[in-house]
């Protein structure tokens, strides 16, 4: 079994971590005007973020002392937990859709980066669960039956989506959440991501 992951195995005297995401549409927007969109090779939007967010970071962290650290989501050695980070910074989830659901973003939101600090920071406010109270209109939504409040089965969504269109790039179930809609993915984003998402058959 693997050691578990630690922030000092990501920085040498970790002392703080900030985990950032993305919501609505801005961050896909700005890829689409960016030349990882264009320029033919593997994984554009992972280039993209990383990218941008080692710009951002140089620039908020230009001129100081701060040693730092930064994995993605997409990082494969190793894994990064985001859900888990997410769980302890305060959101709920994952809910039905196995998604962990924002009260502001809903579904329309992603993680994009862990940055680990030789510094302690102040604790955030807890942004809460989204799926709080909510009857999960989501559950009767998804055609594959992948979607209950008791876990999604992420087996059935792929079946179903291998045979059904409207499920291949777009997703009724995550349309049908009640949380965020005016921060709703544009058509386009949707069947990006829903693209990078379905497996090839076994
Ligand atoms: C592998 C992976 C997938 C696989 C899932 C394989 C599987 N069998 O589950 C595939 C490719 C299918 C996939 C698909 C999608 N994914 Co995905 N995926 C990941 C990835 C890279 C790793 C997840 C993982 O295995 N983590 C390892 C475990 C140990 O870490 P974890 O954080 O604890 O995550 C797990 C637990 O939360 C656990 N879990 C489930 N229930 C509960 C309950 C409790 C109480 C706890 C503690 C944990 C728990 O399930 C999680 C997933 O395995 C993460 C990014 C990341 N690095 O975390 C994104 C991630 C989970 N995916 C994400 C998204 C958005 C999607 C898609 C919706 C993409 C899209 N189309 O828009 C789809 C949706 C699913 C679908 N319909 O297919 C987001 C979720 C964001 C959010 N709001 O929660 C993540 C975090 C990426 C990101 N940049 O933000 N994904
Ligand atoms: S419809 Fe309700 S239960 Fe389903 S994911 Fe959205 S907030 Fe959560």
């Amino acid at each position: 079994m693997a050691a578990p992951l630690r922030l000092s195995s990501l920085l040498a005297g970790a002392a703080g971590a900030l985990v950032a995401g993305a919501g609505g549409r801005g961050f896909f927007d700005r890829f689409v005007a960016a030349g990882e969109a264009r320029d033919g090779r593997p994984d554009p939007l992972d280039r993209y973020t990383a990218r941008a967010v080692a710009e951002a970071v140089a620039g908020a962290l230009a001129g100081g002392a701060a040693r730092f650290a930064i994995a993605h989501p997409f990082d494969r050695d190793p894994v990064i937990p985001f859900q888990r980070l997410g769980r302890a910074a305060g959101l709920g989830g994952p809910g039905p859709l196995a998604l962990q659901i924002h009260p502001v973003f809903g579904p329309w939101w992603a993680y994009r980066v862990l940055i680990v600090l030789d510094r302690p920071l102040p604790a955030a406010a807890a942004p809460g669960d989204g799926c709080a109270g909510c009857a999960a209109p989501c559950v009767a939504a998804c055609p594959g039956r992948a979607v209950a409040r008791t876990g999604f089965e992420v087996g059935a969504c792929h079946a179903h989506r291998r045979a059904d269109a409207a499920c291949r790039l777009s997703c009724p179930a995550r349309l049908a959440c009640i949380r965020g809609p005016e921060h709703r993915y544009s058509d386009e984003q949707l069947a990006f991501h829903m693209r990078a998402s379905l497996p090839r058959p076994a």
